[in-house]
């Protein structure tokens, strides 16, 4: 019997994770997270943990399908007139209404050479101006404010400098839910530390910490300037580093000097001697480390917001050391892949679609004209979604991204949809929510059945191998973008692409000389064999330690070498709260168990039964009392958009006057507000105004809700 043990890394969340498959005659007959690999050393969460069989499950797409419009059924079809049709739907849009009338949505969930094929086959081959990703629902915020900042969208971090930290600040962050590995290794770590939580929520992360500041929703941005306010002040400035290293202090200074801690402690709701107690100890502690998630990016705000706490660790010269740094922590298994190599907001690499030299380079590197190359940028998603309104819009690409439940404000999204000449939606399951709008959909094998790498929220690249294969005729998305390639008459572009590999190496070429530099790693064979590797890797005196940070000189990726200190007014909430929607709704993630829009993880019992199976709201106990609602029984949640009845959870998370609706149920997005930061047009999808009632003798048990919602969701399609 041939035994092979493989490792590969997990394809949901960002901390990246390996584990090792055991395979006998080709069977996976053991799964064990990694004890050697640096990020996890030995620990997973349940969901890594069960990954696999989420690629069993029944409603796996197993071969390509097309709808038939007038009957509305979908026919399964062969590969070869999947790509004919594919071919057919784009092309006559393409020629009927020009370049920018088609467009693909990608993620941060395909594997990275995937996504830069997909990023070449669409623009480059096809010739589309627009393709954008998922990761603009997720790290657009930090990736604008990094790039703004810093020069470049660099992450400066590595895990490590969460066990350095002396002094950590959580905010808008749950990672006992979100990043469980990470706060596991946090906690384990011997450094005697402080972790401060700052969230409008008192979630299991608060709990856990040694201080919550329950701050009011979207208020961040003014205690980040009464913080920087209170360090100027006080004289708690490395003078030293700000001279040296960063232009704008004098600005920031001004911009600050009305954010006293007495004026912001009535909107932001946090005494004013919190704040100064939270900034003496920011002062005094050796390491300060800031850690944000989707409380900030997702924010009108969202890119301010981060810069405010990105000023912070530069004037207190809490940058380059262990155990510092303004840390965004990433969301999905390859967010930072799509951000730097997927060409979708940015040539790869980072390189810059209106630069000449940059056109000149990338065309050169692939051995193509350099006119195949578009001269501006891409629109943002929900740019790409208007012009559907207008007409300009006729045909969309979903891949590995499902948007039908993901999106904000739903119900706008299904009517646009449905307006669309073409839809093709590329995933591994023929039930989700935007398989229900395609007219073409094709099956693809998920992360284990296939090759490829990931970047994870510490900048490094770990290795996604084959353990198993795909089920019936899905293929590998990179084997469906040969397949389109060829069946567009243009596969001698991509004639160098073979394997997942050959377009790891044309990114390794492409980076060379660029902040993200990896033209030091010569295959997956180094990335297997170091356990993983951070960028930046350049060929000439690599750094090859196992954790790396980045700005340790001081120099930063700007012409000047200098960071950036960036600041604006205090915008107003999109949604203000009024008399008839008095309540504020924020969303994220509900449980440890479930991810995003439960394509796969709603298909594992193990974890099913960890969560609830229909959708809830989360309720403060006083304004339960209230409005009469009870635990456990039906609410109407409504907002301008919509309305839906979901369970009512009554919980002491919750301030009065705010609730909370995970999003792995099809019903938040329905009521979500359509607002978008204006630098990174990221989603805020964290504000909305709603109001309750109480829906009289329904007590919430059944699927029933659920499954009505999803009715009428496919009731749009048709
Ligand atoms: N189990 C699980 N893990 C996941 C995922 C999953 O779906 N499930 N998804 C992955 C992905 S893609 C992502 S992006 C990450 C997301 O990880 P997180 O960002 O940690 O998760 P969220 O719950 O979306 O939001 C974090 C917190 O922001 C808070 N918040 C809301 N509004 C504000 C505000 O105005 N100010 C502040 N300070 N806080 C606010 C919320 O109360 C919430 O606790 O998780 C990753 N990991
Ligand atoms: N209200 C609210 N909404 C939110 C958020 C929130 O906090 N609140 N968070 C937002 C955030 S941060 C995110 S990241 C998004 C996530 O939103 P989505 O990206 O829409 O969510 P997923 O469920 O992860 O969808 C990924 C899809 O890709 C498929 N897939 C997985 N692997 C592969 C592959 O290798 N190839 C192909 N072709 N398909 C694959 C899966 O089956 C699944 O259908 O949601 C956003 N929406
Ligand atoms: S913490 Fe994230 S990467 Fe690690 S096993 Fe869990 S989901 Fe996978
Ligand atoms: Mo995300």
């Amino acid at each position: 019997m041939a035994t092979q043990t493989i490792r590969t890394t997990c394809s949901y969340c960002s901390v990246g994770c390996n584990f090792t498959a055991t395979v006998e005659d080709g069977r996976v007959t053991g799964w064990m997270p990694d004890k050697e690999y640096p990020v996890n050393q030995g620990r997973s969460c349940p969901k890594g943990f069960n990954l696999l069989e989420a690629f069993r499950a029944e409603d796996r797409l197993t071969t390509p399908m097309a709808r038939d419009r007038s009957t509305g059924e979908l026919q399964p079809i062969s590969w070869d007139e999947a790509f004919n049709r594919l071919v057919e739907g784009f092309r006559t849009v393409l020629d009927e209404h020009g370049p920018e009338a088609a467009a693909f949505i990608s993620t941060g969930q395909m594997p990275m050479e995937e996504m830069a094929f997909l990023g070449a086959l669409g623009k480059f081959g096809m010739g589309m101006i627009h393709g954008d990703g998922n990761t603009r629902q997720c790290m657009a915020t930090a990736a604008v404010a990094y790039k703004q900042s810093f020069g470049f969208d660099a992450p400066p971090f590595t895990y490590t400098d969460l066990e350095d930290s002396d002094y950590l600040i959580f905010l808008g962050a749950n990672p006992v839910i979100a990043h469980p590995v990470l706060w596991e290794r946090l906690k384990k770590s011997r450094t005697p530390k402080k972790i401060v939580v700052i969230d409008p929520r008192a979630t299991k992360t608060a709990r856990a910490a040694d201080q919550h500041i329950q701050l009011r929703p979207k208020t961040d941005l003014e205690l980040l300037y009464a913080i920087t306010n209170e360090l100027i002040t006080n004289g708690w400035v490395d003078t030293t580093f700000v001279e040296s290293h960063t232009t704008g202090f004098e600005g920031l200074r001004r911009h600050v000097a009305s954010f006293s801690p007495e004026q912001v402690e009535r909107t932001c709701g946090i005494p004013a001697g919190t704040i100064r107690a939270l900034t003496r100890e920011i002062h005094q502690a050796k390491a300060v480390s800031w850690w944000w998630t989707m409380g900030v990016n997702q924010s009108h705000q969202g890119v301010r917001t981060a810069q405010a706490m990105i000023n912070i660790a530069l004037i207190t010269g809490n940058i380059g050391r262990p155990g510092t740094g303004p840390n965004s922590l990433t969301g999905q298994a390859n967010a930072m892949g799509s951000r730097i190599f997927s060409n979708t907001t940015s040539l790869y690499a980072g390189l810059d679609f209106l630069k000449e030299a940059d056109r000149n380079r990338v065309a050169e590197e692939m051995g193509i004209d350099v006119a195949r190359i578009p001269a501006q940028n891409s629109l943002p998603y929900h740019k790409i979604l208007e012009k559907i309104d207008t007409g300009e819009m006729k045909a969309l690409w979903f891949l590995a991204t499902n948007p039908g439940h993901s999106w904000i404000d739903k119900n706008t999204f299904f009517e646009r949809i449905h307006k669309l000449d073409f839809v093709v939606v590329q995933d591994l399951y023929v039930t989700t929510e935007t398989a229900r709008f395609a007219d073409l959909l094709l099956p693809a094998a998920g992360s284990g059945e296939k090759y490829g790498t990931f970047i994870n929220s510490e900048r490094r690249i770990g290795i996604v191998d084959k353990v198993k294969d795909p089920p019936g005729e899905a293929k590998s998305d990179f084997d469906i973008f040969k397949g389109i390639a060829e069946a567009w008459g243009v596969g001698e572009m991509f004639a160098d692409w073979n394997s997942a590999e050959d377009v790891f190496h044309f990114l390794t070429r492409i980076s060379a000389g660029r902040p993200c530099d990896i033209s030091g790693i010569t295959g997956y064979d180094m990335i297997r064999e170091r356990g993983g590797i951070q960028w930046p890797y350049p060929k000439r005196n690599p750094d090859s330690r196992q954790h790396r940070r980045l700005f340790a000189d001081g120099r930063f990726f700007t012409d000047d070498g200098r960071a950036r200190l960036l600041v604006d007014e205090i915008a107003p909430v999109p949604e203000a709260t009024d008399e008839e929607y008095p309540v504020i709704l924020l969303t994220g993630r509900g449980s440890k168990v479930q991810f995003h829009t439960q394509t796969r993880t709603g298909k594992v019992a193990m974890l099913r039964k960890s969560y609830p199976a229909d959708a809830y709201v989360e309720v403060n106990q006083d304004d339960a009392r209230e409005l009469g609602l009870v635990d456990g029984e039906k609410v109407e949640v409504a907002s301008r958009r919509g309305a839906v009845k979901v369970d009512c959870r009554v919980s002491d998370e919750l301030a009065p006057g705010q609730v909370f609706m995970p999003m792995h149920y099809p019903e938040t997005n329905l009521l979500t507000f359509p607002a978008f930061d204006p630098h990174s047009s990221e989603p805020a999808y964290k504000y909305s105004a709603v109001r309750m009632r109480a829906v009289e003798h329904e007590r919430g048990t059944s699927n029933g809700n659920a499954a009505a919602v999803r009715e009428t969701v496919a009731g749009t399609v048709q």
